[in-house]
């Protein structure tokens, strides 16, 4: 199997073996993709294995489900204390955590209100999303054909899995057409974000970032570089980004738990800045690790250490 996997599972409370996480295909989820989840990275540090923004991320899922009153038997707490429990059994230094809560096995049919809620936690080590000279070198990308989830259809402040049937749309074009990854507009043509990245655009040492409204994900990455870019004296602005601001921005990144921060090289065979990663994005890239991997103070807490007692966070 090509998921570099660690052996246990979080379920409903109790540990389970990684070959035991399988669920019946009439389970609702199957059907109806009745799924809200999170992507959460560990890293590991000289203080041992640190989750990064854990409570955010354990926040966002509890949003993502009460958006499709979907009840979840845990509390953000309980699920920042899971997850991190899950990171200890595993004896894992690194990795990347995937919380699932989903519709299971009871009734089929659109209404999902009979069915049990269900809970997963797994983890598997993963390295580079955009592959390993993404984050040095920056990476070739498209505008997607295809346009994000539009307002009042798919909510898109929800990571749910429904989500990413139009990501996966966005991805294929881009891969089949020899890119590394789609820029999607939103339905009135304007930048929303990758097929699961945020986008960041740089001109004249100016940041702008699409707002909440253009159908992005409230990414925690997205946070966490509008707070760093504060502090280098870029306060970022969240505002409309129009397709064309793209090709002549100095510099263009995207971010996310996966992504991290990955520049653009190319959009559209169009350049960016001078076709390599710009002195902004560079220092937001170095900043956010060097946080992330315990190397620099972090000073906005946004590491939970798994080898302290849950309290001390
Ligand atoms: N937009 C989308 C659509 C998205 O999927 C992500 C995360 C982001 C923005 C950035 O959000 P955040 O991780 O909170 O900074 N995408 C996750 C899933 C990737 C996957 O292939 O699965 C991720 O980065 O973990």
């Amino acid at each position: 199997m090509a998921i570099d996997y660690y052996e246990n599972v979080w379920h409903n409370g109790k540990f389970i073996p990684w070959e035991e996480a399988t669920l019946h295909v009439a389970s609702h989820v199957v059907s109806y993709g009745t799924c809200l989840f999170e992507g959460i990275r560990c890293y590991e540090t000289p203080q041992g294995p640190a989750i990064f923004r854990l409570k955010d991320h354990a926040q966002r899922l509890a949003d993502s489900c009460k958006i499709y009153r979907m009840e979840l038997a845990y509390s953000v707490a309980d699920l920042q204390q899971a997850m991190t429990e899950l990171i200890r059994v595993n004896h894992a230094q690194h990795a990347y955590i995937r919380p699932l809560v989903f519709r299971g096995l009871g009734d089929l049919g659109v209404n999902p209100l009979k069915n049990p809620i269900e809970t997963y936690i797994l983890c598997w080590r993963w390295g580079k999303y955009l592959g390993d000279e993404a984050l040095k070198n920056g990476i070739d990308v498209c505008v997607s054909s295809w346009n994000r989830i539009a307002p009042n259809t798919l909510p898109s402040m929800a990571k749910a899995a429904a989500n990413y049937m139009n990501s996966q749309l966005i991805k294929m074009e881009a891969v089949a057409n020899g890119y590394v990854e789609g820029i999607a507009l939103d339905h009135t043509g304007n930048v929303s974000e990758g097929s699961g990245e945020n986008i960041f655009v740089v001109r004249n040492n100016r940041i702008v970032t699409p707002p909440l409204a253009n159908s992005v994900l409230p990414g925690i990455t997205r946070d966490s570089v509008i707070t760093l870019a504060e502090e280098l004296g870029l306060p970022v602005s969240e505002q409309v980004v129009p397709r064309e601001a793209l090709y002549i921005a100095d510099e263009v990144f995207f971010c996310g738990t996966a992504a991290e921060i990955t520049p653009l090289r190319s959009i559209d065979r169009i350049v960016i800045g001078k076709g390599r990663p710009g002195p902004v994005t560079r220092e937001l890239q170095e900043r956010l690790l060097a946080i992330a991997s315990g190397r620099a103070e972090d000073k906005y807490g946004w590491l939970a250490y798994v080898h302290q007692p849950v309290a001390a966070r």
